[in-house]
């Protein structure tokens, strides 16, 4: 977040005001022609200020994001989605990478690992909404924000209505939008809402917002239009809800725990209360983004990033978006974040991990997040009385530190209790009694918060055909399995709970498990007890059908999964996962996961049970499920990576390389706005990569002069983003290396190209010879358009500038980046896969590439380029999900991370990242299932680029905590060497 100021939340209250005369009431879904075939499956998409609706019935929307191209194995889609699915979501979020898929003007790809389709369709099958969010720009820490490097060609200011922009970003949409339409719920699908732009709150046009809706609309996008204004971004700009440009359902983007991961444990909504404002009367309160993880901009590591924005936060800022925002739809980012692979990680604030401390992990393991999106997520979407809520009156709290906040539904006058600390900041143990004035009577009910905790409480509720009156236990869910109630409630482990029930007359109560005692007067069964474990209470008679309740803890509830079968719901306990069911005659059959050999225990409408197509020995319990026991995954040894061959290159900086087939650098104008400094004989030569289509990776370049034997010293200037450097020779002497230069300063197009300084020694360069001056660039990635201004966007890549001192001589440049620039040469594995390498020109980084003559490797470097390949076999156990990682450094390695080197990883030819301490604190590199082959042959290839003498520490193969079951991956199709 380079450069964005934060300022305190100004009030929108002026802005909700001028919003009076709001545009269109609920969008409503043109009428389809319906035929035979598809009605049923046609959806209409409304929404009034409460909830959206889907044919008329309300939801409440629970969306978590996940970027398909930061995954690139779709079979492995499938699988993040489930998890998703499984922990109550029912939306994935997803911004289309327009980079991703555009290596040049006009030239899209949806293939292969881009099979948008495919995405879409997985997430039908799945069961989940899609949030379509095709930017054109979309930030996301991404190179160029989402804008592929070519654009920086277009003239006209990206992220406006200027001509040269609009016809690059509406051919993009008519791409992408032609994809999405056919997946909207409106046409069979299960695409909800279409996100135009990201966070266009600074320097806007509302031209251009208008232009990027009339061109969805015309490209057959018929569900609402949604935006998501940037957090503080109010006092700048508009937040799109009213007047040209507004969309339908503006959403609103909170992070309110910062990116300062560092602190975690210590800061506590540093960046302000994550309060999602209503910015318009007729529609629900959109939270687009809310932070559920974060980018690591100080290199503090990603776990530190998960206790940034772990299980207290969640309790703390998602329920209180929920009860004092009123919000009826969420998107966390990031639900999964995945991999930033080849050249896709925007420089300035982040490394090659995306996993961003999200609940799933980089190598897709649930973690304590995970459990408490799952408890929150499973009350969204059990307790329907959510989707239509006004502010009610609070219970009175009898102890001033303990704080009530309400809201109720005004049809069924369901009310839903905000209990929180006063002082927010408050990290004590608090008890308090709440004076309550429930639907069903006047209650007193004992609370207790701890520091930094929330708690929803409900009264008045029909919870299936039970009434609950009030309760001072969390409700995870309920459901109803075979003519009774099951309900799950919850509280933190030692704290006293209170349950109220209605009955017409007095139930029989029996306790299976645990201490719990109950009362019963005037029409109240009251239950009391401690939250421990797991009790659980069979209740009969009194006038309504059966209900078993189930009290656990925070961990205890966590255990349970919930899904949904054609013949009612199953409540689950004791896999690591459960994926879906089925209801098979009398066998409920489940695709589920287990972390560890252990019980699993099954309520549903069936007496046997089958997990994963195994039949399991079950016993029927008093409580009347059924229990039986299941494997775990099998143990996992990888092999070691010996038999490293290496190779030196860098021929480029030799003076005899051929480089005819190169391009000549002799452009003297340029259409990126940026003015290239004049050199030692006057001129002023365009360098810039992308002026001759090299977008990202590496770039060399060789210019050639007359020497004249005074010259004294080489004055260099590369631009490669932060954490890039170059490297230079001078007729093949290694000259040294430099930083490169990052952003540009602000507000004026001058760049801070990164200085070298090199002297030349004497005797180097003869009078009237030809001489070469070799430089290595590294393209980090294209800087974000935040500002939307071209500023940082369209700063340039590659060498600035060069000029030699102590001579007049005019330079002839040529450049080389990746083969084939723009026209791909591996369109399988994409534009951001390989840079300008010898060895990536080469085919060094493929499997099946012949290294036989290359030398045995110790892992010793010099400065320059230097490649080591080796190769192994795996044959990890089957039916299991088992994560690799390679891993620099000792096994559980501490210490020191390496500097003056960076190593590319290539695993069968794909670029998985970018190992240095120079440029993040990651060792473990993710080699995805799928990229990787579980049973199979293997290529590792690594490209050093040092600027010194060094050994490259050991490296392992990592498994990561294997599941029993997963989903199966096929290997991703994608050429060797020929
Ligand atoms: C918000 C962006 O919309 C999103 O793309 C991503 O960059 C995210 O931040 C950070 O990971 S911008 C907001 C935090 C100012």
């Amino acid at each position: 977040m380079n450069g964005r100021s934060r300022t305190s939340k100004p009030s929108r209250l002026l802005a909700i005001l001028l919003a009076a005369a709001a545009l269109a009431v609920a969008f409503s879904v043109p009428t389809q022609p319906a035929t035979a075939t598809t009605v049923a499956k046609m959806h209409q998409v409304t929404y009034d200020r409460y909830s959206l609706m889907v044919d008329g019935q309300r939801i409440l929307l629970q969306s978590a994001e996940f970027h398909y191209w930061r995954l690139p194995s779709p079979d492995l889609w499938r699988d993040v989605l489930e998890k998703f699915k499984a922990a109550g979501f029912n939306a994935v979020s997803t911004y289309f990478d327009w980079a991703y898929h555009s290596p040049k003007p006009g030239v899209y790809d949806f293939t292969g690992v881009r099979d948008v389709d495919r995405f879409l369709r997985t997430a039908e099958q799945v069961g989940l909404y899609v949030i379509a969010r095709p930017g054109p720009y979309i930030n996301a820490e991404t190179t160029g924000g989402g804008f592929p490097g070519w654009l920086k060609r277009v003239p006209g200011r990206a992220r406006s209505s200027a001509p040269g922009y609009t016809q690059a970003y509406q051919d993009w949409l008519g791409h992408i939008d032609r994809l999405i339409a056919p997946h909207q719920l409106t046409r069979g699908g299960s695409v909800i809402l279409y996100n135009a732009e990201n966070e266009y709150a600074v320097n806007t046009d509302a031209q251009y917002m208008e232009d990027i809706q009339a061109k969805a609309r015309a490209d057959g996008i018929e569900v609402p239009i949604t935006t998501n204004d940037c957090c503080d971004a109010g006092s700048w700009s508009s937040t799109w809800a009213s007047g040209k440009g507004a969309v339908q359902i503006p959403g609103v983007d909170d992070y309110p725990q910062s990116f300062e991961c560092q602190d975690a444990g210590t800061t506590w909504g540093p960046w302000g209360e994550g309060i999602t404002e209503e910015l318009r009367d007729d529609a629900p309160v959109f939270a687009a983004e809310y932070q559920a993880g974060a980018i690591d901009l100080n290199d503090a590591g990603y776990d530190a990033c998960r206790d940034l924005t772990g299980p207290a936060y969640m309790k703390y800022f998602y329920k209180s978006n929920l009860i004092a925002s009123g919000a009826t739809m969420f998107s966390y980012y990031m639900g999964y974040g995945g991999t930033s692979w080849g050249w896709l990680p925007q420089p300035n604030d982040v490394y090659t991990s995306y996993d961003y401390g999200a609940a799933i992990t980089e190598t897709r393991r649930l973690t304590a997040k995970y459990d408490e999106f799952k408890r929150q997520g499973y009350f969204l979407g059990a307790v329907g009385p959510l989707t239509k809520t006004g502010t009610a009156t609070a219970p009175a709290s009898s102890n001033p530190a303990v704080q009530a906040q309400a809201r109720a539904n005004p049809d069924t006058s369901t009310q839903f209790v905000l209990v929180s600390h006063t002082d927010r900041a408050s990290a004590t143990s608090e008890s308090a009694t709440l004076d309550w004035a429930a639907p069903d009577g006047r209650y007193t009910v004992p609370v207790r918060v701890d520091g930094r905790d929330a708690k929803v409480l409900l009264a008045g509720y029909d919870m299936g055909g039970q009434r609950l009156a009030v309760s001072s236990s969390e409700l995870m869910t309920h459901l109803a399995v075979d003519g009774r109630d099951i309900a799950l409630l919850y509280g933190r482990e030692g704290e006293p709970g209170t349950i109220v029930l209605r009955y017409p007359s007095a139930p029989a109560v029996k306790v299976l498990e645990g201490a719990v005692t109950s009362s019963y007067s005037s029409g109240d069964l009251e239950l009391d007890y401690t939250h421990s474990g797991l009790a659980r209470v069979l209740i009969t008679g009194g006038g309504r059908r059966p209900l078993l309740l189930l009290l656990g803890t925070d961990a205890t509830a966590a255990s349970f999964w919930r899904a949904d079968t054609g013949d009612g719901p199953v409540l689950v306990r004791g896999t690591s996962l459960v994926r879906s069911a089925s209801v098979r005659g009398n066998t409920v059959d489940l695709r589920a996961d287990t972390g560890k050999a252990g019980d699993i225990e099954v309520f549903g409408p069936a007496r046997k049970l089958a997990v994963n197509g195994e039949p399991v020995q079950v016993r029927t319990t008093a409580g009347g499920s059924l229990l039986g026991s299941l494997p775990g995954p099998s143990a996992v040894k990888p092999p070691a990576l010996t038999g490293w061959r290496t190779r030196a290159e860098a021929p480029e900086a030799r003076p005899g390389f051929d480089d005819s087939g190169w391009v000549a650098a002799d452009h003297t104008t340029t259409t990126i706005p940026y003015e290239p400094p004049t050199d030692q004989s006057g001129a002023a030569p365009v360098l810039f990569a992308e002026e001759y289509g090299f977008d990202h990776g590496n770039v060399w370049y060789r210019g050639h002069f007359t020497a004249t034997g005074t010259e004294t010293a080489v004055s260099t200037s590369a631009i490669t983003g932060k954490r890039g450097i170059y490297l230079a020779w001078l007729n093949g002497h290694y000259l040294g290396s430099a930083a490169g230069g990052t952003e540009a300063d602000a507000d004026t197009h001058t760049p801070r190209p990164g200085p070298g300084e090199f002297a030349i020694p004497s005797g180097l360069l003869k009078p009237g010879e030809r001489a070469v001056l070799s430089v290595l660039v590294e393209n980090m990635g294209n800087n974000d358009d935040w500002t939307a201004d071209d500023n940082r966007f369209k700063q340039p890549r590659g060498l600035f500038g060069a000029s030699i001192t102590g001579s007049a001589a005019p330079i002839a440049w040529k450049i080389q980046g990746a083969r084939g620039g723009e026209n791909l040469a591996d369109p399988a594995r994409g534009p951001l896969n390989t840079g300008g390498l010898y060895g990536e020109r080469s085919g060094w980084h493929l499997p099946g590439y012949p290294d036989g003559s290359w030398r045995k490797a110790a892992g010793a470097v010099a400065p320059g380029v230097t490649w080591l390949r080796t190769t192994f076999r795996l044959d990890l156990p089957k039916g299991q999900d088992t994560s690799v990682a390679l891993r620099f450094g000792a096994p559980g390695g501490t210490g020191d991370l390496p500097h003056g080197y960076r190593v590319l990883v290539f695993l069968n030819g794909w670029n998985v990242g970018q190992f240095s301490g120079d440029i993040g604190p990651q060792r473990d590199f993710y080699l995805q299932e799928g990229l990787l082959r579980h049973h199979g042959a293997n290529t590792l290839a690594l490209a050093v680029i040092s600027t010194t003498d060094a050994t490259l520490p050991p490296t392992t193969l990592i498994p990561t905590a294997p599941q029993r079951g997963g989903t199966t991956v096929a290997t991703v199709p994608a050429p060797g060497y020929r």
